[in-house]
């Protein structure tokens, strides 16, 4: 089985080179999407891919959001022969250690989710009022769409190739936490099996967070377009 994971960047010079040598040692394919970060993160990436045959980057012209990276990865990622499709942060909020077993769930089911939101899974380091904004915000999205999905806004996912291959990927529009609500809820609803698996999600210790109330007002308005828009 091929696997490969995507991760999109903007700004996060301090975690790349790390985070590409773990995936790297675990056997990883790595696909990472770069907005032109002002802080040199793609020249860094290009030096790592001199001597890394299993690291690809795409370059692009400027800042376009986490919804159209990913989007573009999974078209990548579907032109070539993988087999699962991993989609993760670059900040270590998602801990590469969880990836192998990520690969043995999706023998059974077709979308793993790294979850805090399930029994032995959680939160390290976020103040109070994020962790409230988030459980809400969760609560909200599984309450809406009535599917049984705890964190609908985790970004660490394992998808099986069919699923993104039966998923209109040009209807996803949505940007930031909206995207990854409208990934879980499409899988949901064209009847694939998903598991939540309990993640430990650490807060970011390097680099700076590009999070705007803009996207989580995205997200509330989204879920309601959701639940009216797919059957
Ligand atoms: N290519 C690309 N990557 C992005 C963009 N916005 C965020 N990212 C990346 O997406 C991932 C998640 O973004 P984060 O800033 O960590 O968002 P968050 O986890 O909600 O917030 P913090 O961890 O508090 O910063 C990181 O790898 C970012 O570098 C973007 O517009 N384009
Ligand atoms: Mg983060």
């Amino acid at each position: 089985m091929k696997s490969l994971v995507i991760i999109p960047t903007y700004n996060e010079k301090e975690n790349v080179e790390k985070i590409v040598e773990q995936l790297t040692c675990k056997g990883f394919y790595i696909l990472i999407i770069d907005d032109n970060s002002p802080d040199g993160t793609g020249e860094i990436l290009d030096k790592l891919q001199i001597t890394n045959d299993k690291l690809q980057i795409i370059h692009r012209e400027k800042k376009l959001g986490l919804g159209t990276a990913y989007i573009q990865g999974f078209k990548w990622a579907l032109d070539r022969d993988f087999d699962f499709i991993f989609t993760m942060d670059a900040d270590f909020s998602h801990n590469p250690e969880y990836l192998p077993e990520f690969v043995k769930k999706l023998a059974e089911f077709e979308l793993i989710i790294g979850s805090r939101y399930v029994k032995s899974g959680g939160v390290r380091n976020w103040p109070v009022q994020r962790k409230l904004i988030s459980r809400c915000g969760n609560f909200y999205a599984k309450t809406i769409l009535q599917y049984p999905v705890n964190d609908s806004t985790s970004g660490f996912m394992g998808f099986r190739r069919k699923v993104l291959e039966n998923i209109n990927l040009d209807e996803v529009k949505s940007e930031g936490y909206g995207f990854l609500i409208e990934m879980k809820y499409r899988t949901h609803k064209l009847g694939y099996k998903i598991y939540e698996y309990p993640i430990i999600f650490a807060d970011r210790t390097q680099g700076v967070s590009k999070i705007s109330k803009h996207i989580i007002w995205e997200a509330i308005f989204l879920v309601w377009k959701l639940k009216l828009k797919i059957k």
